[in-house]
């Protein structure tokens, strides 16, 4: 392999896109190495902010375990494979299974970094149209599916999601989401504990409700502690007050909104004395709370994925929108707005299209939503032999075997496939399985800008990001991976992702283009948000549906709540701001310290149980090993253990993440626990039972 050219000693700018507040970033190069990271403070929307992610990227690059090359498996050993020989052979085996078994048979997994990724976004579709399987899933349905169907229910599109306009706002009542950690989602936020910090200076308040006591809870005004998966109830409860004191008040969204009556006979049962049982919440708080934010001029209601990844998740995103518009607080300056960014995915979308429930899974019969499948059915999928049974398989930046309920299930279900490729630079607790792995090029090595997280950031700003770091002579950039896989089934490899940016680009709504993102590294202004109802709203109507026939018919499944037995003990998730889910837990110095895979428990549930101590935690599902810490953070009843940890897998080529291997979550999480509704995974409330481990006992593989 020749060595790649390197990059001229000098300054570059360019965006991180680990996570979505995509910071503008400066690196310091000399000698072909970055030697210095910091924040861009000349990025309009992220003013400076960094995190030690961001400080990681350059480790990223060097890291010896990523991979360049093809990787063909042979028995228990893999052989490198030059790219044309990979992709003939992968298409070849693709469109085996394929013209024997039908398309379907065909199945395909897209993880989270393929959204954070323009090359891996604007060309995956053209190589799964290719395939044309119904059986798509990806990792929208263990996190936040609900949200784009409360969106596509009330406004009309998956992507119409009300932002909070955090910069403008006086009281921000959050639930469900921890920023300080998660550095904002559904919020492209960079700097969140600053915003809120200024929230609390210019006198306005902070609210969260969350089963534990987080690192946003110290930026928050004040803290209430809730019952995990009854956020519904506790904003229906809300609603009621407001519906009974007359608080409501549409403004200026009076006369294009339908379903207020409805919304409101909907509430009538849900009294905060009625939920505040259950949810934990006193019924004093959850009056005060709902006439506060009714009376507040400038308020912001946001639920994050606390609220998606349990059983109610579409009725709660629902009531989180509900609130905001019958308290004047949508599209309103300081409430929740709609984004408007330079590549509008809008621009070309129908009104009054349908987006879900157009066909089923095969064999639980769960709903589609927007041509994906739930991510729960994989394993059965795969397993259940007849007609479309899955028997290939293609993951694109993807660890399922870590991050879907019982991911040890899914793990021997792989191992069953007659066909696995995986796109991706790691050989991981997934890509093991994989028969080839094909890894892109990423990071500091591909251009990006972003497609998707300007959609929902809290001001209007445009980033190109050009690479630092040139591309070795065996290397190959995503597009060029799906582009000749596309071209090996179809004849036709599709249009690179830089014409699809500049023709997005150009007929935006600002009409720029990709040089002129060039010519401003740190990125362009466009301004703070703006009120757009009713124009943006892609409902058949015109009009806001406040109370969504789909909606109404699950509320019996959340009245049932109200009376159902509560279990002693309920597992949540949990995140540390030196992670991103399962893949970076192979850079040292985002692993230094304590180890960070330990399961929270309240002193009321310890039964003896000492900090350090070895537990063994049980669901229906499975058994960890894990370390305990007992700490009045976490509510009695709940117990918190963090999500993408389980390393010690066999055949895991991730040196350092081996080290810190941790236990998965998700060998505990269900998969018969779903949103009804929507389909999403019920990751959060978990029954669990807490046992101190027998001497001697090993984490569980
Ligand atoms: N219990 C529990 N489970 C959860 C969650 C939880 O809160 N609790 N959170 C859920 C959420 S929100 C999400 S988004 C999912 C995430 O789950 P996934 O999307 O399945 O997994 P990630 O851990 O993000 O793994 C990303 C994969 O992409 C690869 N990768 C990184 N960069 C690139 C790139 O540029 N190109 C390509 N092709 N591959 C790349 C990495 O090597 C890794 O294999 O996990 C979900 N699972
Ligand atoms: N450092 C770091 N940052 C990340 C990620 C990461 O893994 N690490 N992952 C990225 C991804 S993919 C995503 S989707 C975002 C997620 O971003 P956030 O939504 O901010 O994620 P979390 O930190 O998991 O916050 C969810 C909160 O919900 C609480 N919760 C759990 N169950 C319930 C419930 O039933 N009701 C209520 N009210 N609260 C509940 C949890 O205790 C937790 O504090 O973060 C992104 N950013
Ligand atoms: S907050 Fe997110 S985008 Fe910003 S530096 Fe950290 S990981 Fe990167
Ligand atoms: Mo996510």
């Amino acid at each position: 392999m020749t060595q790649p050219a390197l990059p001229a000693d000098g300054v570059y700018f360019r965006a991180c896109n680990l996570c979505e507040a995509i910071c503008g970033l400066k690196f310091t190069v000399q000698g072909g190495r970055v030697t210095d990271v910091r924040g861009d403070p000349d990025d309009p929307l992220s003013r400076g902010h960094i995190c030690p992610k961001g400080t990681a990227l350059p480790d990223l690059h060097a890291d010896p375990d990523r991979l360049k090359r093809p990787l063909r498996r042979v028995g228990e050993t893999w052989e490198e494979l030059a790219w044309d020989e990979a992709l003939d052979y992968v298409a070849a085996r693709l469109r085996a299974v394929r013209d024997e078994h039908g398309p379907d048979a065909v199945a395909s997994f897209q993880g989270n970094p393929s959204v954070h990724n323009s090359g891996t976004l604007l060309s995956a579709g053209a190589f799964l149209k290719a395939i044309g399987s119904r059986n798509r899933f990806t990792a929208t349905s263990t996190d936040q599916l609900p949200h784009h169907f409360a969106g596509a229910e009330m406004f009309g599109h998956p992507l119409l999601l009300p932002i909070p306009d955090i910069d403008r706002t006086d009281f921000f009542l959050i639930l469900g989401a921890n920023p300080a950690a998660s550095n904002g989602s559904i919020m492209t936020a960079p700097g969140m504990t600053g915003r809120m910090k200024a929230v609390r200076e210019r006198g306005g308040r902070v609210v969260l409700l969350d089963p534990r006591r987080t690192e946003t809870a110290a930026h928050a005004t004040e803290y209430h502690a809730i019952r995990p998966g009854t956020d519904a109830l506790l904003l229906l409860g809300m609603l009621n007050v407001i519906f009974v004191e007359f608080l409501e008040r549409l403004g200026h969204l009076e006369a294009v909104t339908d379903g207020l009556e409805a919304l409101r006979q909907a509430a009538a049962p849900y009294t905060p004395q009625a939920v505040a049982p259950v949810t934990g919440v006193p019924a004093d708080v959850i009056r005060g709370l709902a006439r506060d934010f009714a009376h507040a001029q400038r308020a912001v209601a946001y639920g994050r994925i606390g609220l998606s990844v349990q059983e109610f998740g579409g009725l709660s995103q629902w009531l989180v929108n509900a609130l905001n518009i019958v308290t004047g607080h949508l599209d309103t300056a300081g409430g929740a707005m709609f984004p408007r960014p330079a590549f509008d995915l809008l621009m070309r979308a129908k009104a009054g299209e349908t987006h879900h429930g157009r066909y089923t899974s095969r064999v639980r019969g769960l709903p589609e939503f927007d041509h994906e499948l739930p991510n729960v059915t994989m394993a059965e999928e795969i397993l259940t032999p007849g007609e479309g049974q899955v028997r290939a398989l293609v993951t694109i930046a993807g660890n399922p075997v870590l991050s879907t309920p019982d991911g040890a299930g899914l793990d021997r279900a792989l191992a069953s496939l007659d066909f696995m490729v995986s796109i991706d630079p790691y050989l991981n607790e997934t890509t093991r399985h994989a028969h080839v792995i094909l890894p892109p090029a990423t990071g500091l090595e591909v251009a990006h800008y972003d497609v998707i997280f300007h959609h929902f950031a809290v001001r209007n700003t445009a980033r190109y990001s050009e690479p630092l770091f040139p591309l070795g002579e065996d290397q190959r950039v995503d597009h060029q991976i799906f582009g000749g896989l596309t071209e090996r089934l179809t004849g036709k490899a599709g249009s690179p992702p830089d014409a699809r940016l500049e023709l997005g680009l150009k007929h935006g709504p600002y009409r720029t283009s990709l040089d002129e993102l060039r010519r401003h590294p740190h990125g362009i202004d466009y301004g703070p948000l703006e009120p757009c109802l009713p124009e943006r709203l892609l409902t058949a109507n015109g009009r806001v549906h406040l109370a969504p026939a789909a909606m109404l018919a699950d509320l019996p499944r959340l009245h049932a709540l109200l009376a159902a037995p509560v279990p002693p003990l309920v597992l949540i998730g949990r995140r540390d701001l030196r992670s991103n889910n399962s893949w970076m837990h192979n850079t040292p110095r985002l692993m230094r310290g304590p180890g960070r895979c330990t399961l929270h428990l309240n002193p009321a549930d310890a039964h003896g149980l000492e900090t350090g101590q070895e537990v063994t935690v049980t669901s229906r599902v499975g058994t960890v090993t894990v370390p305990v810490e007992i700490t009045e953070h976490v509510m009695p009843g709940v117990a918190s253990l963090p999500h993408g940890f389980g390393h010690d897998r066999a055949g895991v080529r991730l040196g350092v993440a081996r080290a810190h291997a941790g236990a998965s979550v998700n060998d505990l999480t269900d998969p018969g626990r779903v949103d009804a509704l929507t389909g999403n995974a019920a990751l959060n409330g978990v029954p669990i039972s807490v046992q101190a481990a027998p001497a001697g006992a090993l984490p569980a593989d």
